[in-house]
């Protein structure tokens, strides 16, 4: 039998939140390599907390409202990715088969000079933060995420769009190598490539990123790698995965699951639980990993935020 005399420090993983794992774990880091000499203990705890090592410097989320993180684990083993599975847990074996290694991203449209950018070029230009969200699924699921990333204003200042410019595009990488269900043309589950978009004053609002990994670490595949939306007061599928264009246009842009299916999905997906899905309720929703349903806030608990942006549109109409 191994029997390990457990220091001090020890917890068990189930008497702490996600949270204070991970809080532990930066208080190593900052130790830097010489606390490293690892007993077996040490390498236990890193294995059981199951997070990959910190590899991005970013300014922390203070996290004020003191959400509750959901896990690693559950953050990277339920998710949607349709351009390898509809199956929730069966992206996450299924996309390695993504390469993020030498990532361009184009940018065109209403810009005053359309570049490609390379992912690794790109990163060197922003201040990289966590940002502590909500996150709501169309479908009824949510989950809290410490993502890291940069503002899209930031972006959008940078590549310098034409005052004509009304929109935002972005598009995901069409590989047919890489996604499975792009392969499979005619009969594929969606149309490719996934396309997304939003206004130009959604995009510049500060709760608006685009991330590039979470829990302190690069995007892992199955969440979208290298570089995805995140708008958190909006149903997760206007949050696009592995974007490989970004367009500036004078048109709102027809998204993916609008194109699917425009009775259930329009282009402002804003989290209301005073409109309900066609087929679903949307006043409460199942946080991953709890076994009682919470009510679904508006605009998913943003509204000091962002609720200015729709000041005279009718919600029901624009959903
Ligand atoms: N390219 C692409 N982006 C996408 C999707 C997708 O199928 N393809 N699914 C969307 C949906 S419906 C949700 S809920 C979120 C899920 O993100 P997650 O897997 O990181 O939780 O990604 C969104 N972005
Ligand atoms: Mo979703």
């Amino acid at each position: 039998m191994n029997i390990l005399k457990k220091p001090s420090w020890y917890i068990s993983e189930n008497e702490v939140t996600p949270k204070e794992i991970f809080d532990k774990r930066r208080g190593f880091l900052k130790l830097g390599a010489a606390s490293l000499v690892a007993t077996s203990s040490v390498i236990e705890l890193f294995a059981k907390e199951s997070l990959p090592l910190k590899n991005l410097n970013y300014l922390e989320d203070k996290n004020p409202d003191k959400l509750e993180l959901n896990s690693y684990e559950q953050i990277t083993s339920y998710n949607n990715f349709y351009e390898f599975t509809t199956s929730k847990e069966g992206v996450k074996p299924l996309s390695k088969t993504l390469n993020t290694n030498s990532w361009d991203i184009i940018v065109d449209g209403l810009v005053e000079k359309e570049m490609i950018i390379r992912f690794d070029d790109l990163l060197k230009n922003f201040q990289l933060e966590e940002r502590i969200y909500r996150f709501r699924c169309v479908e009824g699921w949510s989950m809290v995420v410490p993502w890291i990333g940069f503002k899209l204003s930031d972006f959008i200042k940078y590549v310098k769009p034409l005052s004509k410019a009304k929109y935002i595009r972005f598009e995901t990488l069409f590989d047919d190598e890489m996604f499975p269900d792009q392969a499979r043309g005619f009969f594929s589950t969606i149309s490719y490539p996934y396309v997304e978009g939003l206004r130009l004053d959604e995009a510049m609002n500060d709760l608006t990123i685009l991330a590039v990994g979470l829990y302190g670490s690069s995007m892992p595949k199955q969440n979208g790698a290298p570089i995805r939306l995140i708008v958190p007061w909006k149903y997760g599928f206007k949050s696009i995965k592995s974007i490989a264009r970004v367009s500036f246009v004078e048109e709102e842009p027809l998204n993916s699951w609008q194109k699917e299916n425009p009775r259930e999905y329009g282009f402002y997906a804003n989290v209301n639980p005073n409109v309900d899905h066609p087929r679903w309720s949307q006043k409460k929703e199942r946080v991953l990993g709890k076994f009682f349903k919470q009510d679904t806030l508006m605009f998913n608990g943003y509204q000091k935020e962002v609720a200015s942006l729709y000041a005279n549109m009718d919600l029901k109409k624009y959903f």
